[in-house]
């Protein structure tokens, strides 16, 4: 397969020839085009748009890359090449960073490359790769090109220059960004989406990292479970459920704790993510799933919740670890099931009477939810490689609400009692509709 790349840089055609070996990397350089984007993304298009002109009808693609360094607000980035000044200057560079950083403790960076592609069609499509790290004290080093002296990745105790080719390409950001572009030309096309450009590493955009880690676009999704759960104990009577609030408080909490393990699990390879992006330090990730476990538990006991929901809730909490290992889908599908179950649980008056009236809507309505996210999971694999995917696999799974809705409607006509849940899921779909569109950064699925 012909690739056109738009670059000048003899060390970026080096590494991309090396980590896609299948492909005839033909190089293009996209001469007088002004890099003036604020963005790598931006710059990357301006550069893969001035060669795809000339090239119709065959894949193009630009990268544009830099290292983000976070105590200088996510300096050099998209300045990186001329750091220090007009013409690229390596050494000029890498001795300006060391200075800026003289006396600077918090030494984390990231490299972020952004490979911007045209289709045969005229197709557009950006992906990102990172790899995160810190600047050393001294360079070290003959390897590589540009910062690579200076760069010590996240694991290793020496600079990318000390490392061989093989080693860089494996976990550098040029490496991830080229795997996603291999998967999406072994596509065919470039199909609908970019990868929405990942904010810079700065320490402000740690704030937005744990929100992403913890997909708070999506958490309104999980409480509607519980109602829903909880709904179909109304016929006994709704003034019994006085562990709702504490149930759905520790299902959100629950779920929390499940995206923590997951993103710690994938700490080593999901680019795009905010362990591997260096936004979130593995450590802080494990403080943070630990907690969100306690909390659940905490929650559990001053609500008192009663005794039959810490099995269903020991039994999710296995089934979300087992999930993050394994990544068998049925197990997600048996997590939302599980939450269902949650909600049933919290309803004290169930369990006191026993009655076998409770085992086929509280079967049908959890088999329900079983299929359902087990079918969304299962659609998702590869997601990460395909933006267009992405973004339904996020619509499917904000659908979830819809379907707690409509759930919560029917029992409702069935048991007026229910009312107040149907309420309190109509302001979960509010809460999910303002999420979405107040986050627009914060990847939803
Ligand atoms: P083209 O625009 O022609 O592709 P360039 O070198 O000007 O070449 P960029 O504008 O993308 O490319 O700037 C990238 C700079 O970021 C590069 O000059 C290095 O200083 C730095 N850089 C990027 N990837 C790197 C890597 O893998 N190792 C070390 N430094 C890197």
């Amino acid at each position: 397969m012909k690739l056109f790349v738009a670059t000048h840089n003899q060390h970026k055609i080096r590494e991309i020839s090396q980590i896609l070996p299948g492909f005839e990397i033909v190089p293009d350089d996209p001469e007088g085009v002004e890099e003036n984007a604020p963005d790598f993304a931006g710059n990357a298009l301006i550069k893969v748009r001035a060669i795809a002109e000339k090239h119709k009808g065959e894949w193009c693609m630009a990268d544009d890359s830099g290292l983000e360094v976070k105590a200088l607000g996510g300096a050099p980035g998209v300045h990186s090449a001329r750091y220090a000044g007009e013409p690229c200057n390596t050494p000029a560079n890498n001795a300006l960073l060391l200075k800026n950083l003289e006396g600077v403790k918090d030494r984390a960076a990231r490299f972020t490359c952004c490979c911007a592609l045209v289709d045969p069609s005229g197709e557009e499509l950006v992906v990102h790769g990172h790899c995160p790290g810190h600047i050393a004290e001294k360079a070290a080093g003959v390897e590589g090109f540009g910062y690579d002296p200076l760069f010590i990745p996240n694991g290793f105790d020496k600079s990318f220059a000390e490392l061989s080719a093989e080693e860089k390409n494996a976990i550098s950001h040029r490496g991830r960004a080229l795997e996603k572009v291999k998967a999406i030309v072994g596509n065919g096309e470039c199909g609908t989406g970019s990868e929405s450009s990942t904010p810079p590493l700065t320490h402000s955009s740690t704030f937005l990292a744990w929100l992403r880690l913890f997909r708070v676009v999506n958490l309104p999704t999980v409480p509607g479970d519980v109602l829903v759960g909880a709904a179909l104990m109304s016929f006994f009577s709704w003034r019994a459920m006085s562990g709702l609030a504490a149930a759905a408080c520790a299902s959100v909490f629950l779920y929390m704790f499940g995206l923590a393990d997951n993103d710690i699990v994938g700490a080593k390879g999901d680019s795009g993510r905010p362990i591997p992006d260096g936004e979130i330090t593995l450590g802080a990730a494990r403080l943070a799933r630990g907690l969100c476990l306690f909390a659940a538990l905490v929650v559990a006991l001053i609500g008192s919740l009663p005794r039959f929901w810490w099995p269903v809730a020991l039994a999710l909490v296995l089934s979300i670890v087992v999930y993050n290992r394994t990544k068998w889908s049925v197990f997600m599908g048996l997590c939302r099931a599980l939450n269902v179950v949650c909600g049933v649980a919290c309803v004290k008056i169930a369990f006191t009477q026993g009655d076998e009236r409770l085992v086929y809507p509280v079967a049908v309505v959890a088999g329900l939810w079983f299929l359902y996210i087990w079918a969304v999971t299962k659609y998702s694999e590869g997601e990460e490689k395909n933006p267009g995917k992405k973004r339904l696999v996020g619509m499917f799974v904000g659908g979830i609400v819809y379907l707690q809705l409509l759930v919560l409607i029917v029992i409702t006509m069935w048991d007026a009692g229910a009312m107040p849940l149907l309420v309190a899921g109509a302001v979960l779909l509010v809460l999910l509709r303002l999420f979405k569109r107040a986050l627009p950064k914060v990847s939803a699925s």
